[in-house]
């Protein structure tokens, strides 16, 4: 739990909100030190207006055989609940509530409902004498179909260098963004890397990350090829190819663009500064920042895993991606670690990172998953030396490296005691996080420090860690603490809200995202980065102090730290719900 520190003294009144009898936006001044800080803070009230209800409920719903929990909070509550059909209002389950417990990283105090018994197909809520009504939520086979197909079709709606229609993108329809050639900040030469898709909220398209979103959808469909439909709504839909893959081969046709001719892959495309909220097809100039091994090393595991995605369904693409891959693996055989080289006039996003060996790890495992070859299976030997970091970061990709090695067809190449450690840490990392979501009030594998930028995207890749390792260890008691997970992103949380854009009874209306601040509704499908307790950034520094570390997010457009949105935290979210389908 972090303490507040006050860097501010300050003064905040109210000016207000009549003037001349004309009602007015309400408007704080905050005066902080001697900086005069006005935030339009009028969308606060849309907020307040979201009162969670004191039932937190995963507002799509359940599988019928599923374990069904709700989280209750307040102290003295009655002790029984009813599960109510919310289309005739019949009582069909009262239970009794679990003991109390005090939850410090909500800042509440809990008690549990749990509803497994109800299992027939149906719309219900869930009331409590004293916490009153949760929303409504869904038990049935079918509860994720459209919610899914929003959060894949985000990825089309985040398309960079083409037109976005209005039959396929509706209201966020724009005309083709970014198409100019690059140029290389360093030497001025003019590079082509249209296409892909913007990062974030932001319009920058970054190799580390944009990697990682890729990746995610491909192991995805490797794993649950039937959860994707051929039918998303995007131009490529009903080509005989899942939508999915299409999708991700727009990224794949970017990243080979931005892979140099001596292998290296070029760290990030994008204008020199954030702009404020605009178009995309109105921002200026992108550069490209220099070649770095992390970019190097994940562009090479994801034109591996590109390759034995595709081969059953385009040889020759398929083939494109192996031989781009070993060519950045040859570059990373030929250089140690090059870092992100920050340029003083670039000042967008970083995607800094002081090691590579776990992204050199994930690279070889990919390839020896790809090709059998022997030199893969060395190297993998060699990184497994070091100490590396298991999780599906975009900073710390080693659980990648040992999920494909887990469950690859060559892993008979590795050295039998290098294979053997290399599961026993897994294992005893997934343990870690299954005890954790096992001891946590709101059931996620969460300690008090992972309460961080981009919150969400760890509860899915925690998620993503737990799934593999049941598949690996054949015990779904993986699967059933993987599944909690869900359950948080889409409402069971202490904010009550479903963190998904435009899903369940509330969700996030003003995210950090500039098509959806200049058009001035939310884009659909889109998990907004979600708590975090470090309180990065301006807003939330004047409104977020000594929020408990579960609660310190804001559904405000100013919070880029908690309510942005971006394709990296879509994708290990793909990877969750496809494996519950
Ligand atoms: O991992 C450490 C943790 O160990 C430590 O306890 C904690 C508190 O010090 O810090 C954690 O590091 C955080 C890091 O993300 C974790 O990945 C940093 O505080 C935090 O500042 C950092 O934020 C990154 C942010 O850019 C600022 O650099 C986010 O991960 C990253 O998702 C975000 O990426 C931006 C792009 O630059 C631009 N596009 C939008 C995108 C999303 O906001
Ligand atoms: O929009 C930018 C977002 O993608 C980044 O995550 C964030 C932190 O790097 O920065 C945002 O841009 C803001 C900039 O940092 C400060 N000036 C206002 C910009 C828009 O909010
Ligand atoms: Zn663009």
């Amino acid at each position: 739990m972090k303490e507040p520190t006050d860097e501010y003294s300050r003064i905040v009144f109210n000016l207000g909100n009549t003037l001349d009898g004309k009602e007015l936006p309400i408007h704080h001044i905050y005066i902080d030190n001697v900086v005069l800080t006005l935030i339009d803070d009028s969308n606060i009230k849309k907020v307040e207006e979201i009162v969670a209800p004191d039932i937190n409920i995963d507002q799509i719903g359940f599988k019928p055989n599923e374990k069904k929990i709700a989280v209750l909070r307040g102290e003295n509550l009655a002790d029984k609940f009813n599960v109510v059909n919310a289309e005739n209002g019949e009582v069909v389950f009262t239970g009794e509530l679990s003991q109390s417990f005090e939850n410090a990283m909500a800042g509440e105090i809990n008690r549990l409902a749990d509803f497994s018994s109800v299992t027939k197909a149906g719309k219900y809520y869930i009331e409590n004498e004293t916490a009153g009504k949760s929303y409504t939520f869904e038990i049935g086979d079918n509860i994720y179909g459209d919610t899914f197909d929003k959060v894949v079709k985000m990825f089309y709606l985040q398309r960079c260098g083409e037109e976005l229609t209005e039959n396929y993108a509706g209201d966020f329809a724009h005309t083709a963004c970014h198409t100019d050639m690059a140029t290389v900040y360093e030497t001025g030469e003019k590079v082509d890397v249209s296409g892909g898709w913007h990062d974030a909220g932001d319009y920058g398209k970054y190799t580390v990350a944009g990697s990682k979103a890729a990746v995610d959808l491909l192991l995805a469909y490797q794993k649950n090829p039937d959860a994707f439909s051929d039918n998303a709504g995007i131009p490529e839909s009903n080509n005989g190819i899942p939508d999915v893959l299409d999708e991700t081969r727009y990224q794949l046709e970017w990243l080979l663009k931005m892979q140099t001719s001596d292998g290296g892959v070029y760290h990030k495309a994008t204008v020199k500064e954030f702009p404020q909220a605009i178009m995309p097809q109105d921002e200026g100039e992108v550069f490209l920042s220099p070649v770095s091994s992390t970019a190097t090393a994940d562009f090479a595991a994801v034109m591996a895993v590109a390759y034995k995605t595709y081969l059953p369904i385009d040889k020759a693409f398929a083939e494109k991606c192996l031989a781009a891959s070993k060519k950045a693996w040859g570059y990373l055989e030929q250089h140690d670690i090059l870092v992100y080289k920050s340029i003083s006039q670039i000042t967008t996003g970083a995607y800094g990172d002081s090691k590579d060996t776990d992204e050199r790890y994930f690279a070889a495992a990919a390839l020896l998953d790809a090709t059998g070859e022997q030199k893969y299976a060395d190297a993998i030997k060699k990184f497994t030396e070091k100490n590396i970091q298991l999780s599906f970061g975009w900073q710390q990709m080693g659980a990648y490296g040992s999920a494909i090695l887990l469950t690859s067809d060559n892993a008979d190449k590795i050295d039998k005691n290098v294979y053997a450690n290399i599961k026993k840490a897994f294992i005893e990392e997934a343990d870690r996080l299954r005890d954790l979501a096992n001891s946590d009030g709101y059931m996620i594998s969460f300690g008090e420090n992972d309460y961080i930028w981009g919150s969400n995207m760890c509860v899915a890749n925690n998620a993503m860690f737990l799934i593999y390792t049941a598949e690996i260890t054949g015990n779904d008691s993986y699967l059933s603490a993987a599944r909690e997970h869900l359950h948080y992103i889409f409402g069971r949380n202490p904010m009550g809200i479903s963190y998904v854009t435009e899903t369940g009874s509330a969700s996030p209306q003003n995210p950090h995202h500039r098509p959806s601040q200049v058009i001035g509704k939310p884009m659909p499908g889109m998990i907004v980065g979600g708590p975090d307790d470090d309180i990065e950034d301006d807003f939330v520094k004047l409104t977020l102090r000594g929020q408990p570390s579960a609660k310190c997010y804001a559904d405000n457009a100013e919070s880029y730290s908690t309510n942005e949105i971006t394709i990296y935290w879509n994708s290990p979210l793909v990877f969750l719900m496809s494996e519950f389908m």
